[in-house]
């Protein structure tokens, strides 16, 4: 078997555990009003319940919840009761923004995945409230670490954990970059490069940093490595983001799951439009690299799954 059949054997066997793990916490859809007056009210809160389900297992790459698995084994993590709830947790704060992004308001989409985006299927408002209930369940879900708690320091790392990945998914993290991306939609920018990078840095990589992060102080890795583990996701969260960029350019929306061209008609700014298309190529293998030489460093070799993952990102295709 080649190296690159073993690694992708490999990533297929972790992204259907991830699978299961998110099955094991998804949102229940009975029992959650019985005390509703009438058949067609008790129907409602089902409902958001189903869309929240509709859309987070509709088959995303899991990307984000693979590379906590990958950055906990590195360290040695033994806990997975620990890291289980917080692999979801990930992967429903993924799933959330992805609804709103795709609203009316926000990115305006109507395909996700390949399939109809929840605003399609369900309404604007239940979709709205679908990713409401994601994120809820986000952080419900990662509390549930604390019943694999076995001793202080597990705490500790809950805690870490939660503060971690709660401020990377908020106003300084990932809502802090949609809002800007938002807002410099269509505008004259004075400084292009600086608001190009805040966006990169904070609506994409910020999940990739927490992802990182989580999954080494769940594994009890030491402040220096997790410092590290933020770099590096801050890196392959950027790569991540250029490799979205030249794919909206050179991409075909069979193939992306998503509408292509968007990024040029709605005058976003992007690495492809500051930068130019062989810039952002080169940019994309050099922080591709650089992410490499920083997993090196603290431990991981050429032949470890999270540096092959690292390299397939640059070349994906959606
Ligand atoms: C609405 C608060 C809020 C934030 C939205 C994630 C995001 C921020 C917007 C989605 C649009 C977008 C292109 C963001 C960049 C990050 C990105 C490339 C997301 C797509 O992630 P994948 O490719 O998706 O991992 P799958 O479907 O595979 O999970």
């Amino acid at each position: 078997m080649s190296d690159t059949d073993r690694f992708l054997r490999e990533q297929e066997r972790l992204t259907k555990r991830i699978e299961q793990v998110l099955q094991r916490f998804l949102p229940p859809e009975e029992g959650i009003a019985d005390t509703m007056p009438s058949e067609e009210d008790i129907r409602m809160p089902l409902i958001v319940a189903e869309a929240m389900n509709y859309s987070l297992m509709s088959g995303g790459k899991r990307i984000r919840p693979l590379f906590m698995q990958l950055s906990f084994d590195l360290f040695g993590g033994r806990n997975e009761e620990m890291l289980q709830p917080f692999l979801a947790a990930i992967e429903m704060i993924h799933t959330y923004s992805l609804i709103h992004d795709d609203l009316p308001a926000m990115d305006n989409d109507t395909m996700r995945r390949g399939k109809k985006t929840c605003h399609v299927v369900y309404g604007e408002a239940f979709a709205i409230l679908a990713g409401d209930g994601l994120l809820n369940r986000a952080y419900e879900t990662a509390l549930l670490a604390s019943e694999a708690c076995h001793d202080p320091n597990d705490f500790v790392r809950l805690v870490l954990a939660l503060r971690v990945l709660s401020t990377k998914a908020g106003i300084r993290g990932m809502v802090g970059g949609q809002a800007l991306d938002v807002a410099s939609e269509g505008k004259l920018i004075a400084d292009r490069e600086e608001t190009l990078y805040f966006i990169q840095e904070n609506k994409t990589a910020a999940l990739f940093e927490a992802s990182l992060m989580c999954g080494a102080i769940l594994a009890g890795a030491g402040v220096e490595a997790v410092d590290m583990m933020e770099r590096i996701g801050s890196r392959i969260g950027r790569a991540f983001q250029i490799r979205d960029d030249i794919l909206d350019v050179t991409g075909e929306g069979k193939t992306l799951g998503k509408t292509p061209g968007k990024d040029a008609r709605e005058q976003k700014l992007t690495h492809v439009s500051v930068y130019g298309m062989a810039r952002a190529r080169e940019d994309l293998l050099r922080l591709t690299e650089e992410s490499i030489a920083d997993l090196s460093a603290v431990g991981a070799r050429e032949d470890d799954l999270i540096v092959h993952l690292t390299r397939q990102l640059a070349e994906r295709m959606n």
